[in-house]
């Protein structure tokens, strides 16, 4: 998405410091006639490192930094001095980033925690210097450890928004309005599909201070995870939420329909969501008087705890914050 600020998905290259080389100095002085090995050790070459940062909430400023190129360790010298180890490059990350190998898309690992890190690229270790290599039978060992070498590599990092709550519905069912009614979130509204090309959060607050993060994602649609719409392009934000709020409106021709469609383009993307919990809210029930929403409880799907709502008049608003505060905290 060409412009935008929310970047979820950026590619590096990296490249740690080599270690410097140790030295195979001899002890030279006056009156000295034969002064040992005092080659000193190289220093270790510089790291790539992730490191949680909650101040970040995406990748953008890496997408103008994609190459993270670490210094390498200076060389051993005489009297024993140690080359300096070179400084790790350490790269702030929003909570959430999944680090893959470019070229396997083996997963290296993830940062969710602040201040967590995870090495990417190891720094090459310092040479020994020649005076370790002194022995009974070789008093003068020519020999020092050259540095250990570097390592080089794509990385792909990619974004997992750790929202509590995941917003999921067909474009249109009312999830940024909802997010804007219940959280200080200002996110786009309109009545036409895909108003939410990126992904907004929300903080929710809950009696007692007690809060918890919303996340409204674009509007999925069939055929979704055949890539059909936005795709499943932002599905991985819900793969981390600890429950899903699906959203149908209330002029659906078939809420159950409507319910197994996005059931099935959440299984189809990812089989794990189905172990997530589910709650249903009937959206936009202002249009709706009592005695419609009797006749519509019969033809709800069954197995999942279902509230009608509207952003618009704050029907059962308070009691769908309560339901989902009570959710998560199962
Ligand atoms: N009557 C009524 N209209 C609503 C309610 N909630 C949302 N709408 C309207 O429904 C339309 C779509 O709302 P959005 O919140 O943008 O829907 P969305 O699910 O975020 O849509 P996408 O971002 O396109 O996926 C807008 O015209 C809203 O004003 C509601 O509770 N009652
Ligand atoms: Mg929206």
């Amino acid at each position: 998405m060409a412009g935008s600020n929310f970047v979820d998905y950026v590619k590096i290259f990296a490249r740690s410091g080599h270690g410097g080389a140790g030295s195979a100095h001899f002890r030279r002085e006056k009156f000295v006639a034969f002064g040992g090995p005092d080659g000193g050790d190289g220093g270790r070459g510089g790291s790539i490192v992730l490191q949680g940062d909650r101040q970040y909430w995406t990748l953008i400023h890496l997408k103008y930094q994609r190459h993270q190129f670490a210094g390498d360790g200076e060389n051993g010298s005489g009297a024993r001095s140690s080359g300096k180890d070179a400084k790790d490059i350490v790269i702030p990350v929003p909570l959430g980033t999944v680090a893959r190998n470019a070229e396997t898309g083996e997963i290296v690992g993830e940062v969710t925690a602040e201040g967590e890190r995870l090495v990417l690229l190891k720094g090459g270790r310092g040479g020994l210097g020649n005076w370790h290599f002194k022995s009974a039978t070789n008093q003068t060992p020519r020999y020092a450890q050259p540095g250990e070498e570097g390592a080089e590599g794509a990385f792909i990092l990619e974004l997992k928004v750790l929202a509590d709550v995941g917003l999921v519905g067909f474009p249109n069912a009312g999830k940024s309005t909802l997010l804007s009614v219940v959280s200080a979130a200002k996110p786009k509204i309109a009545d036409y599909a895909f108003t939410t090309l990126e992904p907004n959060l929300g903080i929710v607050e809950v009696r007692d201070h007690k809060s918890f993060v919303m996340a409204d994602i674009p509007g999925i649609i069939e055929g979704a995870h055949e890539g059909r719409g936005l795709g499943t392009r932002f599905l991985r934000h819900i793969e981390r939420n600890s429950v899903l709020l699906f959203m149908i409106p209330a002029d659906s021709d078939d809420i159950r329909r409507d319910y197994d469609i996005l059931l099935g383009e959440l299984t189809q993307y990812n089989p794990e969501l189905l172990d997530k919990q589910r709650l249903l809210a009937v959206t936009k029930c202002d249009m709706l008087d009592e005695e419609l929403m009797d006749q519509m409880r019969g033809h709800l799907p069954e197995g999942i705890p279902a509230l009608f709502i509207s952003s618009v008049s704050g029907l059962n608003i308070p009691q769908l914050k309560d339901m989902l505060w009570e959710a998560l905290q199962r």
